[in-house]
């Protein structure tokens, strides 16, 4: 007896849960609007805070050739990052004059790997501020970076140190290509 009536107190308290349900998400999006305080800045995830810049930059610039834009080019190639930072298996060791990492993955990494690291391979070597290149391998990307003067020991104890995450940084071409990527600029991948 005492267990039904706690079942229909149960029945009773859910059915008076689900009706106000509605009210309350009325009034959740009243305050919504209504919300004149502080607006939180933090975007939630790093991808969507890069397109958001992109697109502000895009918006500001009167020059924009917006039949070219291509945001979703953009979001691929944050996606490729995604994969390469966070999901490459990384395997390095010292060359003489610097460092070498074979850099695998399944799936969807490894092509992410190859778009990624030729890229920046070629970039690093215009830059000129080290020797890149990279090689196919089976699942991946060998990546081998070496000072420009291998008799530089601060040089190559930095491109040990830095190793292949740090490596990935270097270099002033990330930004503008992401920029470039947007803009559906042909050699964006390229760069
Ligand atoms: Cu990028």
């Amino acid at each position: 007896m005492i267990a039904r009536t706690l079942g229909i107190l149960a029945a009773v308290a859910l059915a008076a849960a689900l009706a106000a349900a509605p009210a309350a998400a009325q009034h959740d999006m009243a305050a919504h609007h209504a919300a004149t305080g502080p607006l939180p800045t933090a975007p939630g995830q790093a991808a969507f805070a890069t397109i958001a810049e992109v697109v502000a930059i895009l918006k500001a610039d009167s020059t924009t050739d917006w039949s070219k834009v291509n945001l979703d080019a953009l979001r691929q190639h944050l996606i490729d990052m995604d994969e390469v930072v966070m999901r490459a298996s990384v395997a390095k060791r010292d060359v003489p004059g610097g460092m070498q990492a074979t850099v695998t993955g399944t799936g969807r990494t490894v092509d992410a790997i190859r778009r990624m690291l030729s890229s920046h391979a070629m970039a690093l070597e215009d830059e000129g501020l080290y020797h890149a290149t990279a090689e196919r391998v089976a699942n991946g990307m060998r990546l081998t970076v070496t000072a420009p003067d291998t008799t530089d020991a601060r040089v190559v104890a930095m491109i040990r140190g830095l190793g292949f995450a740090g490596i990935l940084t270097e270099g002033d071409h990330h930004a503008r290509h992401h920029l470039a990527i947007a803009r559906g600029d042909a050699h964006a991948h390229e760069r």
